[in-house]
Order: structure tokens, then sequence, then C-alpha cells
């Protein structure tokens, strides 16, 4: 059973990596007109899509200060978008946090206790490379961890 609080406690808490949230994936069926409704909302139009055919998902990317809205369409149903939107609904799907040393991070989250989807970081999209916790482990939250590929 996962429970970090058991072992941790803040004279034991050391410095890490993570550094903010680089973005909040939210999950829409309809790329084109949620695209333009974050732009009303925003006041200013994605600046990419990009499609990661991995992932079976179509991307656009907004600014907002130092971190970004990514929309995320599935493009075809095997896509865990497709899954997320067929139980869920649309809404916020994950959320991203910048590392500066993603294999660290991998090891010390395992070491903690939470379920690391892919061990190997994998090419994501607006080229990072990432990592993904499953939900329950923390608090029904996909959490994406993403470090800037070079
Ligand atoms: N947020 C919160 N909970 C989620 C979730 C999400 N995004 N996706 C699934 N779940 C929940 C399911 O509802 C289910 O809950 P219950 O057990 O209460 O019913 C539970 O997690 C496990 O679901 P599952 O049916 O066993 O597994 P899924 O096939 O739905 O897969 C997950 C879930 C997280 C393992 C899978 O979506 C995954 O590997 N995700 C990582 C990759 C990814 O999300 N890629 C798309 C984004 C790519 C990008 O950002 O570019």
């Amino acid at each position: 059973m996962f429970k970090p609080w058991q072992i941790l406690s803040k004279s034991t808490l050391k410095p890490t990596s993570m550094r903010k949230i680089e973005h909040i994936g939210i999950a829409v069926k309809d790329m084109q007109a949620a695209t333009q409704i974050y732009s009303s909302l925003l006041g200013y139009a994605h600046y990419k899509t990009e499609q990661v055919a991995s992932e079976g998902v179509n991307t656009a990317f907004f600014k907002c200060g130092e971190s970004k809205i990514e929309l995320l369409q599935a493009i075809n149903k095997e896509s865990a978008v497709a899954k997320f939107i067929a139980k869920k609904g649309e809404g916020v799907h994950h959320i991203a946090f910048a590392v500066d040393d993603i294999k660290k991070e991998i090891q010390r989250l395992v070491k903690q206790g939470f379920v690391v989807l892919n061990q190997e970081p994998k090419m994501g999209a607006d080229n990072k490379w990432v990592v993904f916790l499953h939900p329950k482990s923390s608090n029904g939250v996909l959490v994406e961890l993403c470090q800037e590929r070079n």
C-alpha cells in the first residue's frame, strides 16, 4: 500500500529538481472548438499544434505566464485521452511538472512508492522527455514529469 506520508517527515525531505507546473493537460473532444474557447479565455492564440502519434493525441499549446495549457484530442480510440473522455468526459487530464533531472526524479519517486508508468523517459510533445505517474498514487491525479530535450 502506498503511504509516502509514513516514510517522510520534514527532517527527511531533501531538495528535488521539481521546478514549476510546466503545463496542465486538458482532454477535449473537438480541438477546433476548444482552441477557440481557450483563445477567448486567455485573449491570445495557441503558439503551436503538434501530433504525438505514440500517445494517440493531437495537441495545442497556449502559454500562460511561466506555465502552459495543453489541449489534448484523441486521434484513435486506444488513446489514453479517448479512454479518459469515455469514462470521465472532457476536463483536466494531467498536471505536468518541469524537472531538471528526470532520471533522478524517477529513482526518487519509485523509492517513495509512487507508481511510475514508464521507467524510461519517452519523447513527449513540445520537445520534452516525459514520464507519467499512475493517478492512483497521487490522489486521483495523473502526474507527468517533463524535462527539456537538448
Ligand atoms: N486522471 C485521473 N484518473 C485517471 C486518468 C487521468 N488522466 N486516466 C485514468 N484514470 C483512472 C481511471 O478512471 C481508473 O479509475 P477507477 O479505477 O477508479 O475506475 C484508473 O485511473 C485506472 O484506469 P484503468 O482503466 O486501469 O487504466 P486506463 O487504461 O484508463 O489507463 C493510465 C490509465 C493513467 C494508466 C493511462 O491513461 C496512461 O498510461 N497514461 C499516461 C500516458 C497518457 O496519458 N498519454 C496521453 C497524454 C500525452 C501528452 O500529454 O502528450
